[in-house]
C-alpha cells in the first residue's frame, strides 16, 4: 500500500513542471521572487532600501524563461489592526535576463505586517502577494 501511493506521487511529480513562488491562474503565469538586498524593516528615521527580484514566466515553460510584463506592479502594503496602507513609489527596473528590479523599496517597522502585493494597474486588483518575514 505505501509503495502504491510512492509510486502514485512520483508519477503525479513528473506531470508538474514549474515551481512557482506565486501561480496566477487566470494567465498560467508563474511569479517567481528573491529578495536580493533586506528586507529591511526600518525602526525610526532609518530609511534603508529593500530591494527585490521579480520574474514572470509562463507556468507550463519548463525552461522559466522570463516574459515581459508591463500590467502588474509591485505594490509594498502594510497592514496593521486599524489601517491600512502603501509607502513611497517603488522604482521598477528591467534586466537583461527579462525579469524585474524592484527598488527603493521602504518598509517601516510598526504595529503590523508589511505584504508585497501584484496589483492589476488596469484594474487595479490584487492578483497575489506574499507577506514579508
Ligand atoms: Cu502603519
Amino acid at each position: 500500500m505505501r509503495t502504491l501511493f510512492t509510486i502514485i506521487l512520483l508519477s503525479l511529480s513528473t506531470f508538474s513542471f514549474a515551481e512557482c513562488d506565486l501561480l496566477l491562474e487566470e494567465s498560467n503565469t508563474c511569479i517567481e521572487y528573491t529578495w536580493t538586498d533586506g528586507p529591511h524593516l526600518n525602526s525610526r528615521a532609518d530609511r534603508k532600501f529593500s530591494e527585490l527580484v521579480v520574474k514572470y514566466f509562463d507556468a507550463d515553460d519548463a525552461t522559466e524563461t522570463a516574459i515581459e510584463n508591463d500590467i502588474i506592479k509591485v505594490l509594498p502594503w502594510m497592514i496593521m489592526p486599524n489601517m491600512e496602507h502603501g509607502t513611497r513609489p517603488v522604482v521598477t527596473t528591467e534586466l537583461e535576463d527579462g525579469s524585474y528590479l524592484i527598488s527603493e523599496i521602504l518598509l517601516k517597522k510598526m504595529m503590523g505586517h508589511w505584504e508585497i502585493r501584484f496589483v492589476d494597474t488596469t484594474t487595479d486588483s490584487v492578483l497575489a502577494s506574499f507577506k514579508v518575514q
